[in-house]
This record gives C-alpha cells, sequence and structure tokens, in this order.
C-alpha cells in the first residue's frame, strides 16, 4: 500500500471495522492486497467487486486463478437459475451450484442468488403450468431454494426480468405475470421468510437511463413496495451496456434516485463491449457513478475474460481471453481505488470512527409558505452526501424553492431531482419537471453531494 493520507486514513478505518465486529473479517483479509485487486480496492470503501462464475469452468486454472485473486462476490451464471434447481417439480437439484458456493465460500467470498422467480429458463413442467398451480409452484421454488441455502447469500435476485422494454412501462407479459398482478410481492415475501438474512433485490437490464420508461416503472415499483411495507432491500441493474445501448449520461442520478428510495443498490451483471481506451473509460464512468452513490454497494461484471461472456465476440470484460488485464482492468482499478464516500454500515454509522461517515439528524424549518424542508446529512472527512426532503403543507403545491447556505469554504460536487443556482454559499434549489407537485401532507427529496463540511445548514422552503 502506497503511505499516501488517504491509505492511512483507509487502514485507520479497516483495523477499527475489524475490532467493531466480526462480520468485517473480509475486510481484514483483504486489506494486505489493498488496491492492488478488484476486491480489495472495493473493500476499501465498503463496496464489494464480483463475478459471474460458472461451474464449468472451474477446472480451467487461468479462469479459478483470477477469480481466487480478484473477486470477493460470486454469482452463478446459471447453476441457481429455476430449470438447474428443480429441473423436475418437487425434485432439487444443487450439484452445480453448490461447487460455485462452496468454493466462493471457502475462499471467503461472499455469494449473489440469480434468480428465484423469472419468465426464462423456466424447466418444461414450470413453463407448462398457469394460474394458481403455477402461483403455488413459483412461491414453492422461492421458498425451498432460499431455505436450502438459509445463512449463505449476501443477496438475491428475488424477481428478475419482470418488466417490458420500451416506452409502455409495463409489466412484461408471461405465465408468471397472468397469475396476478401480485406475484413479484408474494415472491419477496416469501423469500424473506426463507431467509431473513438475506438482501432482497428485483433485478433488471435497460434500466440505467433515468428517462427511460422501464427505469421509472421498477422505480413505481420499489417506491410501491417501500411505502407498503413489503419486503425490498435493493435494485440490481444488470447494465449489460454496448454501442446500442451506451452508458447513459444519468447514470448516476438514476444509482441516486433508486437509493433515496432507501433501498441498495448493486450492479450485478455489468459488461461494456468495445476496447482499448474507449471502453476503459466506459468502465471507468461506471465504477466512478457507483463510488459517487453511498448505497452503491456493490459492482459484479458478468464473467471474467472476454471468451467466458455471452457476449463473446464483443470483449466486454476486464480480461482478455488469455487471462491478461485488460485497460479497463486497470480504468476499473484506479476508479475503485480513487476513493468516495464510505458504504456506510451499523457499525460505523453506530460508533461514528474518526475516518468514516457520521450522520448528523435531520433539522426541520417551518419555511415561509407552503412547505418545510430538512437536511439529512451523511458526512466523512472532506465531504457529505445531504439529502433534503421537501414537505407540503396542508394543501397541495405545484412547486417549490429551497433555499439552503454552505458552510464557508465547502462546495456543491453534484446534485440530484433539483436546479440548483450556484454551487457555494447561498444556493437556491428548485423543482424539476417531475417532482414539482407534492400533494398535501406528503414528500419528495432532492440531494447533493459536496466537498468540504455539510454540517450547520438551515433549510428554508418555500412553494408555488
Ligand atoms: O443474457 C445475459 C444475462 C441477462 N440477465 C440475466 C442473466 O441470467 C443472463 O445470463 C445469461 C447467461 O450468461 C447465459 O449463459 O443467461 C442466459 C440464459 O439463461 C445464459 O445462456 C444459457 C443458454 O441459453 C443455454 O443454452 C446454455 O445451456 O447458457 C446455458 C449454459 O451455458
Amino acid at each position: 500500500m502506497k503511505l499516501t493520507s488517504r491509505s492511512v486514513l483507509r487502514a485507520v478505518l479497516v483495523s477499527t471495522l475489524v475490532t467493531a465486529t466480526t462480520g468485517a473479517a473480509v475486510l481484514l483479509a483483504t486489506s494486505a492486497n489493498a488496491g492492488t485487486t478488484l476486491g480489495a480496492s472495493a473493500a476499501e470503501s465498503g463496496r464489494y467487486f464480483g463475478t459471474a462464475v460458472a461451474a464449468g469452468r472451474l477446472g480451467d486454472s487461468t479462469y479459478a486463478g483470477l477469480l481466487q485473486r480478484e473477486f470477493d462476490m460470486v454469482t452463478a451464471e446459471n447453476e441457481m437459475k429455476i430449470d438447474a434447481t428443480e429441473p423436475n417439480q418437487n425434485q432439487f437439484t444443487y450439484g452445480n451450484a453448490d461447487r460455485i458456493v462452496n468454493l466462493a465460500r471457502s475462499q471467503g467470498k461472499r455469494v449473489r442468488g440469480h434468480t428465484l422467480a423469472w419468465h426464462s429458463q423456466q424447466p418444461g413442467w414450470m413453463q407448462n403450468m398457469s394460474g394458481s398451480a403455477l402461483r403455488s409452484a413459483m412461491l414453492n421454488h422461492v421458498t425451498q431454494v432460499a431455505t436450502y441455502y438459509r445463512g449463505k447469500i449476501y443477496a438475491w435476485d428475488v424477481v428478475n426480468e419482470a418488466f417490458q422494454d420500451g416506452s409502455s412501462g409495463a409489466r412484461r407479459d408471461s405465465n408468471l405475470q397472468r397469475t396476478g398482478n401480485d406475484w413479484i410481492e408474494a415472491a419477496f415475501r416469501a423469500a424473506r421468510a426463507a431467509d431473513p438474512g438475506a438482501k432482497l433485490c428485483y433485478n433488471d437490464y435497460n434500466t440505467d437511463d433515468w428517462t427511460h420508461a422501464k427505469t421509472q416503472a421498477v422505480y413505481r415499483l420499489v417506491q410501491d413496495f417501500k411505502q407498503r411495507g413489503v419486503p425490498i432491500d435493493c435494485v440490481g441493474l444488470q447494465s449489460h451496456f454496448n454501442s446500442q445501448s451506451p452508458v447513459p449520461g444519468n447514470y448516476q442520478t438514476t444509482l441516486q434516485n433508486f437509493a433515496n428510495l432507501g433501498v441498495d443498490v448493486q450492479i450485478t451483471e455489468l459488461d461494456i463491449e468495445g476496447s482499448g481506451t474507449a471502453q476503459a473509460q466506459n468502465y471507468e464512468r461506471v465504477v466512478k457513478a457507483c463510488m459517487a452513490v453511498t448505497r452503491c454497494t456493490g459492482i459484479t461484471v458478468w464473467g471474467i475474460r472476454d471468451t467466458d461472456s455471452w457476449r463473446a465476440s464483443g470483449t466486454p470484460l476486464l480480461f482478455d481471453g488469455s487471462g491478461n488485464k485488460k485497460a479497463a482492468y486497470t480504468s476499473t482499478l484506479n476508479a475503485l481505488n480513487s476513493g468516495g464516500p464510505t458504504v456506510p454500515t451499523s457499525t460505523t454509522t453506530t460508533t461514528t470512527p474518526p475516518t468514516g461517515p457520521t450522520t448528523t439528524t435531520t433539522t426541520s424549518v417551518p419555511g415561509p409558505g407552503g412547505c418545510t424542508a430538512s437536511v439529512s446529512l451523511n458526512s466523512w472527512t472532506g465531504g457529505f452526501t445531504a439529502t433534503v426532503k421537501v414537505t407540503a403543507g396542508s394543501s397541495a403545491i405545484n412547486g417549490w424553492t429551497v433555499t439552503l447556505t454552505l458552510p464557508s469554504g465547502s462546495t456543491v460536487t453534484n446534485a440530484w431531482n433539483a436546479d440548483r443556482s450556484g454551487n457555494s454559499g447561498t444556493i437556491q434549489w428548485r423543482n424539476v419537471s417531475y417532482n414539482g407537485r407534492v400533494a398535501a401532507g406528503q414528500s419528495t427529496e432532492f440531494g447533493f453531494q459536496g466537498n468540504g463540511v455539510g454540517t450547520g445548514m438551515t433549510p428554508t422552503c418555500s412553494a408555488s
């Protein structure tokens, strides 16, 4: 490790976490390699870096060596899908999945479960089912598989790809969807009951661009689940990119907006077709976007070498077919090492170690008319993220302006869900097109990230 002040601070943070919790043992195990492998570099900010693994490749020594060295999270590429785990109804087979799970755990890696309920890769018996029989079979599958792996899975992709592409924002038609619109929440409830310790994620593709109808539809699903208390802990953005589906300019906004719903965000199947500098820059953008969002807790690439990819001809991964590091590997590693807000854990938020994030509780001040605003602050050494909640009074409002004064020397580096008048001093924040109207007594949130200190900001709100 280079002896920069940042790396010294990280070392202090790591040792603080290790003494505070047994769950931080992974951090201890990887700290010796800090900054030199993907997993160790991600762990420095409390994140993980994972890969999809195929059981059939584990005998390939180059593949197995890269897996062991570089990654600290594992997803079975196909082995936990419904056709693999329940090939005949009520006959469960876990052989290949277990090989992956056991190897990962023996190396101190965690496991993402993929996936419990999906319209695709269904075994023949399930494809032919419908109605209440299918609903029961689906819930039985969720319960059986999540129970079998209880305690071994960090996060489950409970439901995968349930929305249509295109502009409709509608659910995808499937035999599962035709059992009733509540099939997704039923699956989440069954998963929570079976493994209360696993994070439960909704996972999808083409949900990277904030303006796309599919992204908005998934956002509304998660928002609805949070409001109604349906168990959900995370959103997975698969993030398969190529020239037809490039990394959108608003990718970080999308990550942040999902996170603002009170869920973790994970990049679950990242691959970016291309080569050389252009590909490296795209990887850098994606990784930096995650690093800038406190609740973006980790990144998984969908395979190790280009030749392992489902899109091998697009050479979309971080290692070439011989296992050599590509330019995209280097830009990814550098982006992981460039720092960002540390993912808060219960340890860091409750004990406030000197270098960890501190959460300042909300200050709420009545505004001159129609709305109130409050600020919730998450701070770390040298920076902060502020979430501002705008609440309408006893009447609906059609627009709002929040005025905030930053401490001297502090600056805003990026913001979401509001337009702003400047980056320092007294800043006026105005609603954007989609969040100006707030019903009586209801709230909307915007946020920003800054350099310096964020404490002491007292917001005022005026409505229009
Ligand atoms: O399509 C890319 C991914 C999109 N999101 C969900 C992921 O689960 C999905 O992964 C891909 C795997 O990378 C492929 O490996 O899912 C495909 C369909 O499940 C996988 O392809 C399948 C082939 O369709 C099968 O014919 C083949 O037997 O891979 C199987 C194992 O090689």
